[in-house]
Formats: C-alpha cells, sequence, structure tokens
C-alpha cells in the first residue's frame, strides 16, 4: 500500500515538474534556443528527483516582444507579454462607405439584383411592375416613396422602347438617387464657428447601437485630428457606463461618468463643463435607451437636453435606428423627435438586413438626413453616409 502511495506521490511530483518547466520555457522563453535539428520546445529537461521543488523558480526578468527573436516559427507566441496596447490610430474616415460596400450585400441581393432583373424582362406588364413594387416594400423603402419611384420608371421606361441592360441600370440609378437625395447636408456637426466644444447627444432606443456608435464616433474624430470629452448620461447601468469608457480609452478621449442611478442630465451637464475646462473640440454625449412608451423616460430625455443647452445650444442630435425593426423604427423615430429636434439619422445594423431601403423611409418620415450608417461590430465600421456610393453598393457592379 505504501509502495502505491509513494510511486504515485513520484509520479506527481514528476508530472508536475516537466508541466512547470515546458509551461515556463513557453512563457518566460528563458532556455536557450533548441539545436535546429531538434526544435522541440518540450524535450524533457533534466530529471528530477523526489524531494526537488516541483516548481524551479525562475526569477530572471522577463524580456518583452522586442528582446524576443522567434525562432523559425516553431514557438508560440507570448501574447501575454505584449505590452497594454497603446492608443489606437483609427482609420480615416475618407471612402470608407467604398470599402464596407460588400456589407449592403443582402440589400443588393434583395433590392437591387432583383429590380435588374425584372426591369431586364422584355415584356413589362402590370404584374411585373407588381413585383418591382413588392420588392421595393419588402426593402422597406415605403409606400409613398415606392409609388413614385414606380410610376417614374414606367414612364421612362416606356420612353426608353428598348432596354440594354447598362440603360436600366443608369436609369435604376438616377431614380433611386432622387429618392435617397444628393443636394442635403450630410456633415456630422461638430465644429461651430463662434465657441468650443460642438456638443453632439446621441438618442434612440436601448439596443439599436447608440454607444457603439458614440464610440465609432470618437474615433472617426479622433482620425480626423480632433480631441473629444464623453459623456456617459446613460446612468441606468454601471455596465453602460463602462463600455462607452472603453471606447473612449482606445482612442484617448476622457469619459465623464456619474453615480450609478444618479441624474443623466447633471453628467450630461459635467460632461460639457470637462470638455469647455480641458478645451476639446468636441463633446459626445451617450443618453440612456429609453422607451418611447415611457413618457417620463422621455421627458427625462427632454431635460438632459435643457440642461445642457446652459452651456449652449447641441449642435447634433442623433438619433440612432436599428435598420433591421423596419417599421417598428419608423414609430420609435416619431417619437423621438417630438420630444428632441433630431438633426441627422444614424442607421445602424445595415450590414445584417436586406432592407436597405429603410433610408428612404426613414428620411421622409422624419425630414432629416441619414449622416451616419453603422455596416458592422467593427471599431470603424461607421460610414458617412454618401448616397452615390450607397446607391452604387445597391445595385452592383
Ligand atoms: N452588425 C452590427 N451590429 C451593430 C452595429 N451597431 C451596433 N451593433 C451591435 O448592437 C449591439 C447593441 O449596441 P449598443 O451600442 O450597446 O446599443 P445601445 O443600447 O443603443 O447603446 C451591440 O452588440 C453592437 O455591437 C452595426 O452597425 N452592425
Ligand atoms: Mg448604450
Amino acid at each position: 500500500m505504501e509502495t502505491v502511495i509513494l510511486a504515485v506521490v513520484i509520479a506527481v511530483v514528476v508530472l508536475g515538474a516537466l508541466g512547470g518547466l515546458v509551461i515556463g520555457s513557453r512563457r518566460k522563453k528563458s532556455l536557450p534556443p533548441p539545436p535546429p535539428a531538434a526544435p522541440d520546445i518540450t524535450a524533457p529537461p533534466a530529471e528530477p528527483h523526489v524531494g526537488d521543488e516541483a516548481e524551479t523558480p525562475r526569477d530572471e526578468p522577463r524580456r518583452t516582444i522586442e528582446e524576443v527573436d522567434l525562432p523559425d516559427g516553431s514557438a508560440p507566441v507570448v501574447v501575454e507579454e505584449l505590452p497594454a496596447p497603446e492608443i489606437e490610430i483609427p482609420e480615416p474616415t475618407a471612402g470608407r462607405l467604398v470599402r464596407l460596400r460588400a456589407r449592403l450585400s443582402r440589400s443588393q441581393n434583395a433590392l437591387g439584383k432583383g429590380l435588374l432583373t425584372l426591369l431586364s424582362r422584355e415584356h413589362l406588364d402590370d404584374e411585373t411592375w407588381e413585383e418591382i413594387e413588392d420588392i421595393l416594400l419588402t426593402a422597406d423603402v415605403g409606400v409613398q416613396p415606392t409609388t413614385e419611384l414606380v410610376d417614374r420608371l414606367r414612364e421612362r421606361v416606356k420612353v426608353l422602347g428598348t432596354r440594354t441592360p447598362d440603360e436600366l441600370r443608369g436609369l435604376l440609378r438616377e431614380e433611386l438617387l432622387k429618392l435617397v437625395g444628393t443636394d442635403v447636408d450630410r456633415a456630422v456637426k461638430t465644429e461651430p464657428e463662434d465657441r468650443k466644444p460642438g456638443i453632439v447627444m446621441v438618442v434612440g432606443v436601448n439596443g439599436t447601437g447608440k454607444t457603439t456608435t458614440t464610440g465609432k464616433l470618437a474615433r472617426v474624430l479622433v482620425a480626423d485630428g480632433r480631441t473629444v470629452v464623453l459623456g456617459a448620461a446613460d446612468t441606468f447601468r454601471a455596465a453602460a457606463a463602462d463600455q462607452l469608457q472603453t471606447w473612449g480609452e482606445r482612442v484617448g478621449a476622457y469619459t465623464v461618468r456619474g453615480p450609478e442611478a444618479g441624474d443623466p442630465a447633471s453628467v450630461a451637464f459635467d460632461a460639457v463643463k470637462e470638455g469647455k475646462e480641458m478645451g476639446v473640440d468636441v463633446v459626445l454625449i451617450d443618453t440612456a435607451g429609453r422607451l418611447h412608451t415611457k413618457t417620463g423616460l422621455m421627458d427625462e430625455l427632454g431635460k438632459v437636453k435643457r440642461v445642457v443647452e446652459k452651456h449652449a445650444p447641441l449642435d447634433e442630435v442623433l438619433l440612432v435606428l436599428d435598420a433591421t425593426t423596419g417599421q417598428n423604427g419608423l414609430v420609435q423615430a416619431r417619437v423621438f423627435a417630438e420630444v428632441v429636434d433630431i438633426t441627422g439619422i444614424v442607421l445602424t445594423k445595415l450590414d445584417g438586413t436586406a432592407k436597405g431601403g429603410i433610408v428612404i423611409a426613414v428620411q421622409r418620415e422624419l425630414n432629416v438626413p441619414v449622416k451616419l450608417i453603422g455596416l458592422g461590430e467593427g471599431a470603424d465600421d461607421l460610414a458617412p453616409f454618401e448616397p452615390e456610393a450607397f446607391v452604387d453598393a445597391l445595385i452592383g457592379d
């Protein structure tokens, strides 16, 4: 019996020692480089003896990643020794929609390709026009814009007579662009002429992507050389402020936050105050996802706005809408517009929907331009909305 226990103890000690050394050598790379013939870093070290320390303490200073040259790719990369991430340099904003246009492929397949296929039919009878209408309605273009577009297309196709695919594409492009609107100013106003900082408030229902958008927008501004303070006026959950702060830290933007369940208006007020004192260019205020059915919460949003405006008028109030929610999003938009003056729309999650037509519908609904679109969860997946690039993405090459 005793011998069995002894054997087990020895086995455990030996295994422990092996394990410790192997892990130690992986982690610290303190073993001399293995000979080229046998590049196996798990080669057993000298046999330990009973009574030896299972873990030999290793106290040589850890080398930084620069000092470690990886031998012919056989050693694992030492992630834990990487220096803490420095402030990131976000991608420039120009041309983002072009870079991300493939993300609109669902809308492209459902809307652009569908329309072109139908329009190419030899006989455009009433049934075909109805199918065209259905496609537009299914893509959330909205009833009124759909009727307008179909009327225009019918008229122009008649004039055209025979149609080449190129002609059809050109025609559809023109008419879609007319609906989307090319002569509106879609710049996000962050720099008033007479004072600093510019103040931007981000509103919308929970889960639409407000915090993410605020974080992404901070990156856009930093990429453009601006300095930013963030205000975490979503005080309902501490996690919300953490989430925003994390976005801020990645680009070196300071986040003003208040006590959990504290007054959102006072956090927003303090954020602008802090932004003024720090002399930054822009203050971005993230708010809680007030459900539009809760009148009290909506009133509170009005209060945030009023309190912030004791400093200066808001330069921009961005309403964030989840493009996948369709009609529901339009209802939300209407209610928010009653409480605050929306100056721009951010449509998020356009990467996950075939309903790209919502861009047209929501602009009609609010008479406010879509200024930014979200095309993914990545940090730089927020693009300035450019009608041409958008329509081109919808109808494909
Ligand atoms: N696919 C995709 N996901 C997004 C986009 N924008 C936000 N999200 C995701 O939507 C979820 C909710 O976002 P969050 O910013 O926390 O919403 P909030 O409650 O309005 O602040 C998160 O998982 C985001 O990553 C987008 O443009 N595309
Ligand atoms: Mg949030």
